[in-house]
């Protein structure tokens, strides 16, 4: 395995260089970080936005609206969905939290399930690695579904430059979330459900509490274009950042 080709390969985009190269960083192979090392130095920039929350308060379906959403603007899309919560998960059980649509013939979406711990850095590391490669091989917007709230997670989130938390209405959802200091590191709250009962009750209480609070219906497409409004508005905070030094590593 070379690395210099393989680095050539990730960087035209070849979709099977790009797996084996995350593979390879997953298992700490040290021709992954070798091919790594010769990727960083060409980095592109992409947009890399964090979707969090509780087990099933809607983050796939919402995902799955932001991917359809960046895909008519003709970006391509790299989905990375990380499970905090297990230690050992099969990539069946992790593929079907993310329940995507239909993008399996879309070549403009990479979708990748990591949930491999022991790496440098824990499971941030992984991802981390996985965001330099898809950045590298030319995605313009980076999409990562994390499930759970712990220290992982808020590890995770780190990796991401805008976080969006998402809640459900009713199941107290917003409670945990503050107990756990969601709301501290989230940039943008999406109150998900919002056709159900209790929705506006929660938007209210949290505009007290953080300063964007979007709600969606995801299954019905409510309110994604304002939550890609919000999510363009922190992009232009972040850039304006990178440009005035450089971004942590
Ligand atoms: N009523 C209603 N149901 C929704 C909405 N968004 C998602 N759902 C439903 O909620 C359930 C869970 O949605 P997912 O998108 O899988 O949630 P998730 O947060 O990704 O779940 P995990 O990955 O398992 O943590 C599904 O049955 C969705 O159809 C919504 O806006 N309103
Ligand atoms: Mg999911």
């Amino acid at each position: 395995m070379d690395p210099l080709a393989l680095a050539e390969r990730v960087k035209r985009g070849e979709v099977r260089a790009v797996s084996r190269l995350i593979t390879l960083l997953e298992n700490q192979d040290p021709a992954g970080m070798a091919t790594l090392q010769q990727l960083e130095a060409s980095s592109r920039r992409a947009a890399v936005i964090g979707i969090t929350g509780y087990p099933g308060a809607g983050k796939s379906t919402l995902l799955d609206q932001l991917v359809t959403a960046y895909r008519r603007q003709g970006k391509k899309v790299g989905i990375l969905a990380v499970d905090t919560s297990s230690p050992v998960t099969g990539g069946a059980i992790l593929g079907d939290r993310i329940r995507m649509q239909d993008h399996t013939s879309d070549a403009g979406i990479f979708i990748r399930s990591m949930a491999t711990r022991g790496h440098h850095g824990g499971l941030a590391g992984s991802t981390r690695d996985a965001v330099a490669v898809l950045q590298a091989a030319g995605y313009d917007v980076i999409l990562i579904e994390t499930v759970g709230v712990g220290q992982d997670e808020v590890d995770v989130a780190k990796v991401v430059q805008t976080l969006v938390a998402v809640v459900a209405p009713g199941l107290g959802d917003e409670i945990q979330a503050m107990k756990a200091g969601l709301f501290e590191v989230a940039h943008i709250v999406a109150v998900n459900k919002g056709d159900r009962e209790g929705a506006d009750m929660t938007l209210h209480d949290l505009k007290e509490w953080v300063p964007r609070v979007i709600r969606t219906v995801a299954v019905k497409g409510e309110g994604i274009p304002e939550l890609l409004e919000a999510i363009a508005e922190h992009q232009r905070i972040v850039d304006l950042q990178d440009n005035s030094s450089p971004p942590p590593r």
